[in-house]
Parts: structure tokens; C-alpha cells; sequence
């Protein structure tokens, strides 16, 4: 090992571990020993996860040399036979049916480096318009929201250290105690000071334990729980005029959109008590200072960005936002959930969150890429019409770096309906997940404890991760893959990086000027202060903690409310599907599974999927605790374990996404999609459920 400091590779807090090897055990056998480093974000702590990261990728299973299906089979191959059919069938594809045949899909867990490098190839290598990642089915909501209310993007508007000095948190559809588990602490902390938590969430998580107030929402409701919010607050008289007047605009049509709005019809809809609700939104309107976060549950809707502009609404109304203890964060999921939405993966989007429809954009990054503007493709589609575009084969050849889709995508046997039409799938991976089991061709790449490059966390900090160890194998870093493939298409002589920090120069001068900046930070000064905030446009800029003290994005500097339109979920419960199916995640595992389902100590923790029923729901459908259960939607069914649990709403029930085949729950989910953002509503499906007939 190089060094020994290295970074969690999972969720977006990003913590700093220690990882030593020590060898010399009676059976020769390599240990580990993995302790918290200290860092801003996680104070040093780990959670299980984190510590058991190593196990995966130093596992058996990692891929140590290229494949290629040969004779129906994938066989090893070596780089130089694997990339000119790579390249072969790019061309091919180009030549066949143009350049927009191609489609390229990136994921949140590469670095900025590969994230910028996947944009650019997608753009300049292959000329094609149809990049997007995986974050569209994470972020996109928020990040939409973001950028309408207050004129840009960035999970967290204020720092982690402002929770302690918020006197009202509303934590909705955000299950932190097992998704950011090391952020705990802070949320204790406040409480010790007497901070007021309320939870919206249809179950009663870890995280809902801390709350004054749980409000056990009826999925797919927030944004018309965010309008009682504001009804109440302007009632109760706890607007701040001031704010309101000099700050922002679109108030005054908001109030007479709510107006004919009726409070206990509202509540019915939403399955919660009235008084509940109003007692919560005198808590926050009320209090001095207050942060908002929310995160899938709100999120992953069909109106998820009316649902988070509608509390974005309510922190713009009570003017907590722009000084300590206030504002917004939109809890990031991914590794680098933050960092990979902002250098150019997204369909509409080039460097530093500049925009592709933009032409003065166009040509600033034209002019660092050294290319003409016209010759930089149009904006693309979203990743889930993307994958459609497969079934239409409109899209012939599928490029995908660090991402899953055959688990992760709604209606997911639709999704691999698609991959069996195309002409060629490639995937770089580091193992075979289901979706490089049905690739063409399959590159190996390297895990965090070998790749170097930065990553941004929930909080908009970019942090350094350096590689600890050499590559297994032949595995390569996913940006020499790009670079090497470049080659190949005859374009090397843009891509001409031999590390990951000549990248990272690059990414620095393209993000110049845009919204995140990146340009004053270096590999050297994170090396030597640990992380920085962007945006951060010159090396003697300390980076932006807080956002938004004096004045929004907009070109105005003002936010801007947004308008309150009954939300359109796409499906109810009915007759014949009458239950909500929700989705999420447990402690122990991450997303897909690829990766914590390789690693024994957490696959022990949690085995198999399981449903989680209300006991009552599950007496009427005769299912047993713990047998084998059937749930369908009007996609397709999967089958789970049945697991009894108080603390969910009898007509919900909720299941993990961490498992592929026959537990995968997107078999079920809903694919309609959220007209502002494409993000589809994963969390709401009417299903039915019944004990499964296993032969
Ligand atoms: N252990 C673990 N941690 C992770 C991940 C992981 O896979 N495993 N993934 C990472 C990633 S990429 C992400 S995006 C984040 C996700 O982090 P979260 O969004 O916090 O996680 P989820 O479990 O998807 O959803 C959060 C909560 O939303 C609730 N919910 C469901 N429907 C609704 C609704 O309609 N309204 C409201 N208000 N709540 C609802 C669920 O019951 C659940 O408790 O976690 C990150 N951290
Ligand atoms: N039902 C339901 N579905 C969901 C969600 C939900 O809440 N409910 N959440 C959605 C969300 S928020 C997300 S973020 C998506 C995520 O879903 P996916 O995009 O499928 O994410 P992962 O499971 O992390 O898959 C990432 C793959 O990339 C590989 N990988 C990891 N690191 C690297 C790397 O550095 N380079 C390369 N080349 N490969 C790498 C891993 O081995 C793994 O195979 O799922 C979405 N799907
Ligand atoms: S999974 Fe998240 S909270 Fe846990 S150690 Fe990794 S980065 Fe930290
Ligand atoms: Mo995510």
C-alpha cells in the first residue's frame, strides 16, 4: 500500500478511512484493519458500510481482464482485442445509422475526472447527443427545483455545522440513519440543544425516532402537504414580509393559488390528522432559524420537483436561508452524486453546470476543448427515455460506465427487453453486475482503493481520494478506457492526459466561470486543507460554505416561488391494484447490491429481500410473517420475503432495491416520469400482493 488514508466509496458523505494491510497471519492470509479518519463531513467517523468497503473490492470476483462474447459466451480477451471492437462497432453504429445511434450512460460514483472525461468522449469522441447517467433517478428532481427556485444547484445550501444551530429541522422522505448514518451525530446534537425534528416519511424509520413530530404521509403526497405548510404559515402570520419583499418574487400569485385550497380536504389526501399538520408548521414557521432537507421519497415521484419547490416555497416564506442555522439541503445520494451532475454526464449540460442549449456555453467550452461550437452535439434525453430509445433501437450501441441498469431502472424487464435489441452493449465494471452479464463486451476497471481523483460530497465539498494500492490484474482506471478508446476513433489528440490530476487541470479551466466553479481549487490545496466548497473561482478564494447571505443566482438575485398546481401522480390504488408500493434502502446495503452483496459482512446483515407489512394489511391478504410473497403492479411482479412491521402505513408497503432477478423490485415500479426533470416515480406504484406459488 502507497498510502493509507483513503475514502468510503459509497454514499455522498464521503468519509475518510485509514486501511492498512497487515500481513503475516499463520495462514499467509491478508487482513485489513480499517479505522475513521478525520474529516469536516463525517468528524472521523465510519459507518458499516465504510468499513467494510475493502472486502468487495478486494475480492475474488473483481474483474482482472477484459471480456468478449464469443460463441454466446463472455470470454477473456485481451485490451488491444477488446478495444478495436469496441471502436469497430462505433463506427460501424456511426456509419450505419449516424452518430446519435450511439448512447452513452455514466453513473455517480465516478470521479469529476471520468464524469467530465465520459462527457466530453460522449461529445467529442463520439460526437453523439445521448449521454445521461444514473443521478437523473436521484437528483434530478431536487436539482431542477434548485435551480428554478433559487437559480442553481447545489445539494446542501448551507454546511453540515449549521444543523446544531437550526432550531426546526423538517427531514422529509430522507432516511438518514441508514442512508448517512455518520450524520447522525449532528441531528443528536441539535436535538440536545433543544432543536425541534419533524419527519414526513409513511414509516417510522431509525430516522423518525428523533422527531418531535412524525407526519406518516401517504406516498406521493408532499407537495400537497407543503401546501397545507404554507397555507398555515401564512395564516398563523409567520411570513417574513421583508424577506419576502426584497428576496424574492411570485409570492402574491402563490397566495391566490392556495387560497380556494381546503385544509382538511388537503389532510384527507395526505392520510395525516390536521392538527398534526398544523402543529408541525407553526413549529417551523415559527422557529428563528430552520433547515429543510428531503431526499428519494420526496423526490422520486412524478412530481417531484412541484413536491420540492413547494418546500422550497416555505423557506423562502419564513426567510431561512442565507445565514447560519437555515437553509435547504437535498440530501445527495451517490458517492459523487454532487460532483457527477456538475461536469457535463447530464443530456442538457457541458462543464461547471453550463448548459448545452446555452451558445455562449457552447462556445467557451468549444474553445477549451479545442473544437468548433457547431460541432458540439445538441442537448440529449433523460436516462430513462434514453433506455426507451433502445426498444425503438433508435439507439444501436449502449456505452455504460458505472451503472446498473438492469437493476436500478423502473419497469425494469422493459429495460432489459432493450439491452437483447441492441447491436452491441459495453460495459466497464468491475464486476459482473446483471447488466455486464448481457454485454457484448466488458472492460474491467479499477475500485476506489486503486483510482485516484476527486469526489464532492453532500455538501458541495471537493475532496481528494488517492489510490492505496496498484490495480488488480488488468483492470484499467476509467478514464484511460476513454483515453485509450479516443485513440482508437483517431480523436487522441484531445484527450491527452496521462493522470488523473491533468484531467482535473482541465476540469478546472471548463468550469471556470460556471455556475460550480472549480477553478481555484488543486489537487495540492486539497491535499493540504482536506476539502473546499464550490464554488471557488481563484486559488486565494477560501470555497462558498454559505450560499445565497445576500443574494440568489438568478440574474436578479431574486428566488422564486413556485406556482401550486394539484400534483398529477400517474397512479392511485384501485379495485385491482390496491396497495402503495414504495421502495428504499437498508443499513447494510448499497443500491444495487453489485458491490454489498460481494462483501460478506454486509451480505450477512441482510441476505435476501424482504416487503415490510403492516401486520393488520397482511392478515387480510392471509401472508404469513416471513413466507414467500408475490407482488405485481401493471409492469410485472417479483417475489420477497414477507417481514411484519408496525411501523408503516397499512396501505403501504415498502421494499428494498438492492437485489436483482426475481427480488427486484423495479420489476414493479412505476416508469412514467416527472415532466420538469424525468425523474420517475419510483416510489408510488398501486400493486397487489399475494403468498407466491414457488415450484
Ligand atoms: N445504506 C444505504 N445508504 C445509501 C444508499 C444505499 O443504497 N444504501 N444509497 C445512497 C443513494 S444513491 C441515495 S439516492 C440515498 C437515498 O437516501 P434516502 O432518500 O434517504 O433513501 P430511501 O430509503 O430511498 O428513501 C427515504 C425514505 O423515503 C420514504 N418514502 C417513501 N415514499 C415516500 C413519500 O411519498 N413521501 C415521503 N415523505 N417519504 C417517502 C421511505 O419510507 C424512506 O424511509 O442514500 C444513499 N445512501
Ligand atoms: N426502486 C428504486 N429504484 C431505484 C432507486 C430507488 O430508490 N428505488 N434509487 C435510484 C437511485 S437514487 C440511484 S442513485 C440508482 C443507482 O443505481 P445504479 O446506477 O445501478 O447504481 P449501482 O448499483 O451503484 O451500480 C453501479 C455499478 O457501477 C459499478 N461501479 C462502481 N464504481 C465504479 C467506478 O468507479 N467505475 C465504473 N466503471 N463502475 C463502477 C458497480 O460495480 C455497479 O455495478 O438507482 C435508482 N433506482
Ligand atoms: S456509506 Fe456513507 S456514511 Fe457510511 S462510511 Fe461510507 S460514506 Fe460514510
Ligand atoms: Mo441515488
Amino acid at each position: 500500500m502507497l498510502t493509507t488514508l483513503t475514502q468510503c466509496p459509497f454514499c455522498s458523505v464521503q468519509c475518510k478511512a485509514d486501511i492498512r494491510l497487515e500481513e503475516g497471519t499463520p495462514q499467509g492470509s491478508k487482513s485489513f484493519v480499517v479505522q475513521g479518519a478525520p474529516n469536516a463531513a463525517s468528524q472521523g467517523r465510519l459507518c458499516v458500510k465504510g468499513q467494510n468497503a475493502h472486502q468487495h473490492a478486494q475480492g475474488r470476483d473483481r474483474l482482472k481482464q477484459p471480456l468478449i462474447r464469443k460463441h454466446g459466451e463472455l470470454t477473456p480477451a485481451s485490451w488491444a482485442e477488446a478495444l478495436s471492437l469496441v471502436a469497430a462497432q462505433f463506427k460501424q453504429t456511426t456509419s450505419r445509422y449516424g452518430q446519435n445511434a450511439i448512447g452513452v450512460y455514466g453513473g455517480g460514483s465516478l470521479t469529476n475526472e471520468t464524469a467530465y472525461m465520459l462527457g466530453k468522449f460522449a461529445r467529442v469522441a463520439l460526437g453523439t447527443r445521448y449521454i445521461d447517467y444514473n443521478g437523473r433517478f436521484c437528483m434530478s428532481a431536487a436539482a431542477s427545483a434548485g435551480v428554478k427556485t433559487f437559480g442553481m444547484d447545489r445539494g446542501m445550501t448551507c454546511r453540515l455545522s449549521d444543523i446544531a444551530a437550526a432550531s426546526c429541522i423538517i427531514l422529509a422522505g430522507t432516511n438518514i440513519a441508514e442512508c448517512q448514518p455518520t450524520l447522525m451525530p449532528y441531528f443528536l446534537q441539535a436535538k440536545e440543544k433543544g432543536t425541534k425534528i419533524i419527519v414526513i416519511d409513511p414509516r417510522y424509520t431509525a430516522t423518525a425516532a428523533l422527531a418531535d413530530i412524525h407526519l406518516p404521509i401517504k406516498p406521493g403526497t408532499d407537495a400537497i402537504l407543503a401546501a397545507m405548510f404554507m397555507k398555515i404559515i401564512v395564516s398563523e402570520g409567520l411570513v417574513d414580509e421583508d424577506f419576502v419583499a426584497s428576496r424574492t418574487e411570485g409570492y402574491a400569485e402563490l397566495q391566490a393559488e392556495l387560497a380556494g385550497l381546503d385544509l382538511a380536504e388537503m389532510a384527507d389526501r395526505c392520510g395525516l390528522a390536521l392538527e398534526q399538520v398544523r402543529t408541525a408548521a407553526i413549529m417551523y414557521g415559527d422557529a428563528p432559524t430552520g433547515i429543510i432537507f428531503t431526499a428519494r421519497g420526496v423526490e422520486q415521484q412524478t412530481d417531484g420537483h412541484l413536491a420540492v419547490r413547494g418546500l422550497l416555497n416555505l423557506v423562502l416564506a419564513t426567510g431561512k436561508i442565507g445565514r447560519e442555522g437555515c437553509g435547504y439541503g437535498a440530501v445527495t445520494g451517490q458517492g459523487n452524486g454532487q460532483g457527477g451532475r456538475e461536469h457535463g454526464q447530464k443530456a442538457d449540460q457541458l462543464p461547471g453546470y453550463r448548459s448545452i442549449e446555452n451558445d455562449a456555453d457552447r462556445a467557451y467550452i468549444a474553445s477549451v476543448w479545442g473544437i468548433q461550437p457547431e460541432d458540439l452535439p445538441r442537448q440529449g434525453v433523460s436516462a430513462y427515455e434514453l433506455l426507451e430509445r433502445m426498444n425503438s433501437q433508435e439507439i444501436r450501441t449502449l456505452f455504460i460506465m458505472g451503472s446498473n441498469p438492469v437493476v436500478s431502472s423502473p419497469h425494469a424487464d422493459r429495460v432489459e427487453e432493450g439491452l437483447k435489441k441492441l447491436d452491441c452493449l459495453i460495459v466497464a465494471d468491475m464486476y459482473l453486475s446483471e447488466t455486464a452479464r448481457m454485454a457484448d463486451v466488458v472492460l474491467p476497471v479499477t475500485s476506489y482503493l486503486e483510482n485516484t481523483g476527486t469526489m464532492t460530497n453532500l455538501e458541495g465539498r471537493v475532496l481528494l481520494r488517492e489510490a492505496v494500492q496498484p490495480p488488480p490484474g488488468e483492470a484499467w482506471h476509467d478514464w484511460m478506457i476513454l483515453r485509450e478508446l479516443a485513440r482508437s476513433l483517431s480523436k487522441e489528440q484531445y484527450f491527452q492526459y496521462t493522470s488523473a490530476e491533468e484531467i482535473f487541470e482541465e476540469l478546472r479551466i471548463a468550469s471556470k466561470g460556471g455556475t460550480a466553479d472549480y477553478y481555484g481549487i488543486t489537487y495540492e490545496r486539497l491535499r493540504q486543507e482536506g476539502g473546499i466548497y464550490w464554488p471557488c473561482p481563484a486559488e486565494e478564494h477560501p470555497g462558498t460554505g454559505m450560499l445565497f447571505a445576500e443574494r440568489f443566482a438568478h440574474a436578479d438575485g431574486k428566488a422564486v416561488f413556485a406556482p401550486f398546481q394539484l400534483p398529477q401522480q400517474t397512479e392511485f390504488p384501485d379495485g385491482e391494484y390496491p396497495l402503495t408500493l414504495t421502495n428504499g434502502r437498508v443499513l447494510a446495503h448499497y443500491l444495487t447490491g453489485v458491490q454489498t452483496r460481494r462483501s460478506p459482512a454486509l451480505a450477512a446483515r441482510q441476505l435476501h429481500n424482504f416487503v415490510e407489512i403492516h401486520p393488520q394489511t397482511a392478515q387480510q391478504y392471509r401472508i404469513r410473517e416471513g413466507e414467500w410473497v408475490e407482488i405485481s403492479s401493471r409492469r410485472g411482479s417479483f417475489t420477497v420475503r414477507s417481514k411484519y412491521s408496525a411501523a408503516i402505513r397499512p396501505d403501504t408497503i415498502f421494499v428494498p432495491m438492492h437485489w436483482g432477478g426475481i427480488q427486484n423490485v423495479n420489476k414493479a415500479t412505476n416508469p412514467a416520469l416527472d415532466p420538469f426533470c424525468k425523474m420517475p416515480g419510483f416510489k408510488t406504484a398501486a400493486v397487489r400482493i399475494r403468498t407466491a406459488t414457488l415450484d
